[in-house]
């Protein structure tokens, strides 16, 4: 039978000037999940790690990746015969991007100590130390993920973590994807987690026999992962923390009539081929009737030719074009959307920088394509996604270190400060607090001491 005719790969178009606010906010709007149904799932998965660790791992994993693992762990030193498996060319690819990610994180670490004589004799510092243990999710899924390994990695690395375990789905012999082995290997990974999903996660959060326990795990992931590090995060018995919140993958691009329609579509398609669930957007400014039609014109072209065409069908299809009057309107709703990507296809990119509020991470001009922050140029792709851009930050050095203060008063700084505290402790009715500092006080002011 002749396949049926498919529908061209093509955007809505809602013109901003004549939407109502009801109309805007909804485009504002992420897809919602019915997170107690998400969450009924994960929970008996976590449970059953809880209790029978490694056993449930090995049944999960053999239940929902029909992976039977011997073991659920690879530990370091990992073997060079997986190393080996990695294409000479992929390696120096790696290599050349995790340079530049290990250069632009290793700027960002802030190891100094930071010192305020706040009055004279009271002086207070701040200084960080590496969290311990971090776990790192790796996702599988429709893509191998060597770049996610770095891109956590790396700042894990600069930071001075000492124990860094990367989680991520095995292939189907139930070894790990070489390219993974081989950042892990580059990162001083020490163990190897064979396993993807809620169950890695939870095996990271609590340890188990083979699995060793994390302070804090990090990584993209499924409804199912995300929903599995906010249980696990507000458990006392696993004590961790995560990176942020996560939703699917996104981008918004903001184009004037000057732009190349070609560059724009490759980029809009760039994000879309990630899922079907992949949010893309695109902003033009006063565009002309010529320019739409180029755009819908490349955007079939190019997305028909994809391999991913199908989920790209899919995710353009619940995705848009706002035209908008100009450039402050266009920064407005990109600010109130809060991307998680953001690409500035405009004259004058730079310009703008400043009114940019909330965005994961923005790429500025033609030549700064998704592509190139995703994989090598050094900046960070686990990014907040879903709106969380105006609150989050994506990973980066300081998602590994913690700061820890202190303070060292004088004798003389005690004096100055006391009688303020004194007063402050009676006010909360703290009575032992008023006389840790009222006790001193009566011995310098005696001249006893
Ligand atoms: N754009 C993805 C990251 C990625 N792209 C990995 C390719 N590989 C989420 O920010
Ligand atoms: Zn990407």
């Amino acid at each position: 039978a002749p396949t049926p005719a498919k529908v061209a790969i093509k955007m809505k178009v809602h013109n901003h000037t004549t939407l109502s606010t009801p109309q805007k906010t909804a485009l504002l709007q992420r897809p919602i999940y019915d997170l107690a149904e998400i969450t009924s799932r994960v929970k008996p998965i976590i449970e059953s790690v809880q209790q029978s660790g490694d056993k449930a791992i090995i049944d999960l994993t053999a239940k929902f990746d029909r992976v039977e693992l011997s073991s659920t762990v690879l530990n370091a030193p990992f073997p060079q015969s997986l190393i080996d498996q990695v294409d000479p060319k992929v390696k120096s690819a790696i290599d050349t991007a995790f340079e530049n990610i290990r250069k632009f994180h290793a700027a960002q670490l802030n190891t100094s100590t930071l010192t305020v004589e706040t009055m004279p004799g009271v002086v207070c510092t701040r200084f960080s130390r590496p969290i311990e243990r971090v776990g790192l999710y790796v996702p599988g899924g429709t893509a191998i993920l060597p770049s996610t390994t770095m891109m956590l990695g790396v700042p894990a690395m600069v930071a001075g973590c000492s124990e860094i375990v990367v989680a991520s789905p095995p292939r189907k012999d139930g070894t790990p994807v070489p390219e993974v082995v081989y950042v892990a290997n580059k990162i001083g990974a020490k163990a190897i987690v064979l396993a993807g999903g809620a169950q890695a996660v939870a095996a990271m959060a609590y340890g188990t026999a083979s699995v060793p326990k994390v302070d804090k795990i990090v990584g993209p992931g499924n409804q199912y992962v995300t929903a599995a590090k906010m249980l696990l995060q507000n458990d006392t018995k696993a004590m961790i923390s995560i990176d942020m919140p996560a939703g699917p993958s996104e981008l918004l691009v903001i184009c004037d009539n000057n732009a190349n329609p070609a560059y724009i579509v490759s980029d809009l398609l760039s994000q879309a081929e990630h899922g079907t669930d992949s949010q893309v957007i695109l902003v033009a400014i006063d565009p002309t009737p010529d320019f739409l039609a180029r755009l819908q014109q490349e955007l079939h072209t190019q997305g028909e030719a994809l391999p991913r065409s199908d989920i790209v069908r899919v995710s353009i299809g619940h995705s848009y074009i706002l035209t908008v009057p100009d450039r402050k309107t266009a920064l407005e709703f990109s600010n109130q959307y809060a991307p998680e990507h953001l690409i500035l296809h405009i004259s004058e990119p730079a310009s703008v920088l400043p009114d940019i509020i909330n965005a994961g991470s923005v790429f500025v001009g033609p030549w700064s394509p998704e592509s190139l922050g995703d994989y090598a140029s050094g900046t960070n792709h686990t990014l907040p996604t879903y709106g969380y851009a105006r609150m989050y930050s994506g990973v980066n050095t300081d998602t590994f270190v913690k700061y820890l203060t202190s303070q060292e008063v004088t004798k003389f700084g005690l004096d100055l400060l006391g009688d303020a505290v004194v007063t402050l402790a009676e006010v909360e009715g703290l009575e032992a607090h008023r006389n840790a500092v009222a006790i001193r006080l009566k011995d310098i002011r005696a001249g006893r001491v």
